[in-house]
């Protein structure tokens, strides 16, 4: 079968949405770290449909930062890839042209300094997970002690990290006497843009006051907040694509129908039209992202642990379970009081309209990707909304569940007694605590509560909370996730 490429283009069949701008005359303008999936299915076709209402010198070069996978599916395509949109009533297929190019950091990190530094670069934006900003997640502060961090210091001019990039980027454009690129995060933490703010302008410090400075005095770091649920791209996905689209794409998205983007609009040296393709541009995006963060990711994490536990294998089974459907709207009802609405939203709503987007038959979002880098994830999930209950005297059942589950997935084994394949950049830490401390509630929520990266100090000393995790912790061993589950809906 022929390879999806520019030429391939005219044998699309006609039902495919294809790029409607001349693509030979788009040059870049965004350098994105880390063109994963997430990147692909919603920043690049906010770029696709912003380059078609308003046409400009815009074109995405994709970085990175670890392996050639990407560059290598997608170089031979010509940057061309399908986005697969999965909703209830069918598939959708869309090739989307706003990619021209992809670096691969470690191959050339000269290379890819050097494309930060180009004038042309007016925005560089980021996906690159939790764990990508190298920063300790229960204070949003810079790890100074991080290897990479480390390694960075020490190799200002090849870099490995989003931030040692950033910063190389920006001092090369300082040197040059030109202005800063506006650095946009569209990763999953609270107030993200100053939190990038903050960490690059303390590895700047580092380096160099004057810097560090002159960042400060000219940077922008829009917040954002981002919002689509894509699942890893499957082997089914890829040959689904291929009979669909007549072509062989090595490199397509799966995602669902729903997206938002909400942005602030401080903007160092302009944008695409996103604003007039569906993007919200804001002056304050705290409450979109509180609603996100706690409401749908509070909830994807806390379903994706016990899901896993009681054997479901994607969140459209386990939110379609009435067990855990149940746990959801008593999660919900606890979270809901800690967030404020965003004009025009309806926060019940907003619950409801994300059930049916957790139970779209066809996402196969699988538990096991949800629950990966836990430790990365866990604060501004589920943690931020339970200190504030705690503050006020709330019940925090629901939330602590969450906590529980996600300890006594930690311990690497399941219901059934099988191994659970934890990845999350603390895992060697997880193992030596959960073993010591073996299948007893109190044990072992004492053990990871003295995790203080992601609990803080002040958590561990809350009775409230740590006696009610221990005793869910309990209940999960004893009767594994769903009981345990059930048996909460039924004293609420
Ligand atoms: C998920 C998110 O993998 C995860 O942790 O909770 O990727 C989620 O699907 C997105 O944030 C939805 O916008």
């Amino acid at each position: 079968m022929t390879r999806l490429s520019k030429t391939a283009l005219a044998a699309l069949p006609a039902g495919v949405r294809r790029p409607a701008y001349d693509r030979s005359r788009l040059s870049p303008g965004i350098v994105h770290l880390g063109l994963g999936a997430f990147a692909r299915a919603h920043l690049c076709e906010f770029t696709d449909d912003a380059l078609e209402h308003e046409f400009g010198a815009w074109g995405v070069v994709g970085a990175s930062l670890q392996r050639p996978d990407q560059r290598d599916r997608l170089k031979p395509q010509d940057g061309l890839y399908t986005f697969l949109k999965r909703a209830p009533a069918g598939p959708e297929l869309r090739v989307i042209g706003s990619v021209l190019d992809v670096l691969v950091a470690p191959e050339s990190p000269q290379a890819l300094v050097a494309k930060l530094a180009a004038p042309e670069t007016r925005i560089v934006s980021l996906t690159v997970t939790e764990k990508g900003y190298c920063h300790d997640p229960a204070t949003g502060r810079l790890r100074a002690d991080h290897p990479d961090i480390a390694h960075d210091l020490a190799n200002p001019d090849a870099p490995r990290s989003a931030i040692g990039l950033i910063v190389a980027g920006l001092a090369a454009r300082k040197a040059a006497g030109l202005g800063p690129f506006t650095a946009l995060c569209c990763d999953n933490l609270p107030s993200n843009g100053h939190v990038l703010a903050g960490l690059v302008r303390d590895f700047a410090a580092l380096r160099d006051d004057r810097l560090s400075q002159w960042i400060e005095a000219n940077g922008a770091f829009p917040s954002t907040m981002v919002d689509r649920i894509v699942p890893a791209t499957t082997e089914a996905d890829i040959a689904e694509v291929a009979s669909l689209l007549g072509l062989d794409d090595a490199a397509p998205v799966i995602g669902e129908p729903f997206r938002q983007w909400a942005v602030e609009d401080v903007f160092a040296a302009g944008r695409p039209r996103w604003d007039a393709v569906g993007a919200q541009m804001v002056s304050e995006v705290a409450p979109f992202e509180f609603m996100k963060l706690r409401m749908l990711n509070g909830a994807h994490s806390s379903l994706a642990y016990l899901g896993y536990l009681a054997g479901h294998e994607t969140v459209a089974e386990a939110s379609g379970d009435p067990v855990f459907a149940r746990f959801l709207q008593g999660l919900w009802a606890e979270i809901m009081p800690t967030v404020p609405a965003p004009q025009g939203v309806e926060l019940q709503a907003y619950a409801r309209d994300l059930l049916t987007r957790f139970q779209n038959p066809a996402i196969r979002h699988r538990t096991w990707q949800i629950a990966m880098d836990g430790s990365q994830k866990l604060p501004q999930r589920l943690l931020g909304t339970i200190r504030e209950r705690l503050k006020a005297g709330a019940p925090i059942d629901h939330l602590a569940l969450g906590v529980a589950a996600w300890m006594a997935y930690v311990t690497g084994t399941d219901e059934k007694g099988a191994a659970i394949d934890v990845r999350d950049p603390l895992a060697a830490e997880f193992a030596a605590k959960t073993r010591a401390a073996g299948r007893n509630g109190g044990a072992l929520s004492e053990a990871l509560l003295g995790i203080g990266a992601i609990f803080g100090d002040d958590l561990p000393r809350q009775p409230a909370f740590t006696k009610l995790v221990a005793r869910h912790l309990d209940a999960l061993f004893a009767m594994g996730a769903r009981a345990t589950a059930a048996a909460l809906a039924a004293a609420h």
